[in-house]
């Protein structure tokens, strides 16, 4: 079952539209799996997204980032933190620059859509969940893809 970060937080039901940047230097092979993605939860919730070109008003930036890079969480170098994402309304994801990426599946390799579409499920304000099969489930191994799950879905028509 689905679960929100405490005290519930999420965006204004106003705001359904939401714009996106990635920082400047993200590797050029992120942005197709990121912007997947984000049309994923776009289809399945009432959310939309669009690619902003100035990151300075973007609601969510996407970044990738090693070891410790000025927010409350550092990150680890190889295994260990993948990325992380910030409840509503942050807006920051970023990815641990020092793991393996893989734009398509491959067994020695974390999956970037697989984990935007965790990160993103942060970003709109759900937890973790039970359900095995859910993208917010709280287990992830490398090589893994995952798609959206009903209970993910449920989760954000629930909050918001
Ligand atoms: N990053 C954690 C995560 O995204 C960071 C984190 C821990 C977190 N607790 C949180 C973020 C609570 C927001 C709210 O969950 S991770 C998984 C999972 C990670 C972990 O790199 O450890 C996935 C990334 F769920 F499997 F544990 C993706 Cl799917
Ligand atoms: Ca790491
Ligand atoms: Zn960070
Ligand atoms: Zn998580």
């Amino acid at each position: 079952h689905f679960t929100f970060f405490a005290g519930n937080p999420k965006w204004p039901s106003s705001k359904y539209h939401l714009t996106y940047a990635f920082l400047p230097g993200t590797r050029s092979d992120a942005f197709s799996p990121v912007g997947r993605a984000f049309t994923r939860w776009a289809a399945n919730t009432h959310f939309s997204f669009s690619e902003a070109q100035n990151s300075g008003n973007a609601d969510i930036t996407i970044s990738f980032e090693s070891g410790n890079h000025g927010d409350s969480s550092s990150f680890d170098g190889p295994g260990g933190t993948l990325a992380h994402a910030f409840a509503p309304r942050d807006g920051r994801f970023h990815y641990d620059a020092d793991e393996t990426w893989s734009v398509n599946a491959n067994p020695n390799a974390f999956h970037l859509e697989t984990l935007a579409l965790h990160e993103i499920g942060h970003l709109l304000g759900l937890g973790h969940s039970s359900v095995e099969g859910a993208i917010m489930f709280p287990t992830f191994n490398l090589g893994e893809t995952k798609g959206l799950h009903g209970d993910d879905i449920q989760g954000i028509r629930t909050l918001y």
